[in-house]
């Protein structure tokens, strides 16, 4: 770590502010360009623990830039990993309302709901789906606290991976019930169709996800529990929304979910 803890918690306190007033910042790395990955995910905790301090919840975790689509959109090359706090959940159908966000954007994803521990280093797809007691499909909504929606791997670990919102419904079912990689998706927007793809474009199966966020909870001595919510990513580039829209994304096998913004 490059970073002294002072300053980890003034990052993190600047970030959070930004999410609770709806304004953007500056990326951390303009103004600590030496900082590392522990330095990021340190600022990211501290940011956990604000929130806790608040009385709010964790109540899921999350992966994030885990398929080619968003990695490109966004011009980083690996994946990101965060948690989603209960004052984020929205109900399915539910509204969102866009005066509490800067620049929201939705992603169509698989979220994955695990029966028991998973524990790395060495976790896999099996293990995963092993684990999982169900699948069902969410739609997280994104809104990075930097300015133009601009970042780097290491500004956006510290922001939460932009985590802002995110809903879940439609069917549950059991993964051995369904190939997750030919699963298709298609998001609408205002009833028309402005997205699609299937689960292969998460890593090649959106469990790879799930076993590189339980890989990288394993580096500081975590596992994932049971019963833990898990979003494994955007399957297509994310897309702006605005106050008006009605968002509902399709999942094969699995029904629907839906989020209005007003
Ligand atoms: O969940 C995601 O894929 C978002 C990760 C952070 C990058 C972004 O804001 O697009
Ligand atoms: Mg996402």
């Amino acid at each position: 770590m490059s970073l002294d803890s002072s300053t980890i918690e003034r990052l993190a306190e600047r970030l959070d502010v930004c999410q609770l007033e709806a304004r953007d910042t500056l990326k951390v790395t303009d103004e600590h360009p030496e900082m590392d990955w522990a330095d990021a995910y340190a600022i990211q905790d501290a940011g956990r623990r604000r929130k806790l301090a608040r009385g709010l919840k964790v109540i899921g975790l999350k992966a994030g830039l885990t398929s080619y689509a968003k990695m490109k959109q966004m011009g980083v090359d690996s994946p990101v990993f965060g948690y989603l706090a209960d004052d984020t959940a929205v109900p399915d159908g539910g509204v969102c309302k866009v005066s509490e966000l800067i620049h929201p954007k939705v992603e169509p994803e698989i979220a994955f709901v695990t029966r028991s521990e998973l524990k790395g280093p060495g976790c896999h797809i099996g293990a995963v789906l092993a684990a999982t007691d169900f699948v069902m499909p969410g739609i997280e909504v994104i809104d990075s606290r930097y300015r133009d929606f601009k970042f780097d791997l290491k500004s956006v670990i510290a922001d939460n991976t932009s985590a802002a919102r995110f809903v879940v419904g439609g069917a549950c079912v059991a993964p051995a019930g369904v190939d997750l990689r030919t699963t298709g998706i298609v998001l609408e927007k205002n009833g028309e169709v402005v997205a699609l793809g299937a689960g292969a474009a998460v890593l090649g199966h959106p469990a790879a996800a799930i076993a590189m966020l339980v890989n990288k909870l394993a580096e500081h001595g975590e596992t994932l529990p049971a019963g833990t919510l898990v979003l494994s990513g955007g399957i297509t580039e994310a897309v702006a929304v605005g106050a008006g829209d009605h968002i509902t994304l399709r999942v094969q096998g699995m029904g629907s979910v839906s989020i209005r913004f007003a």
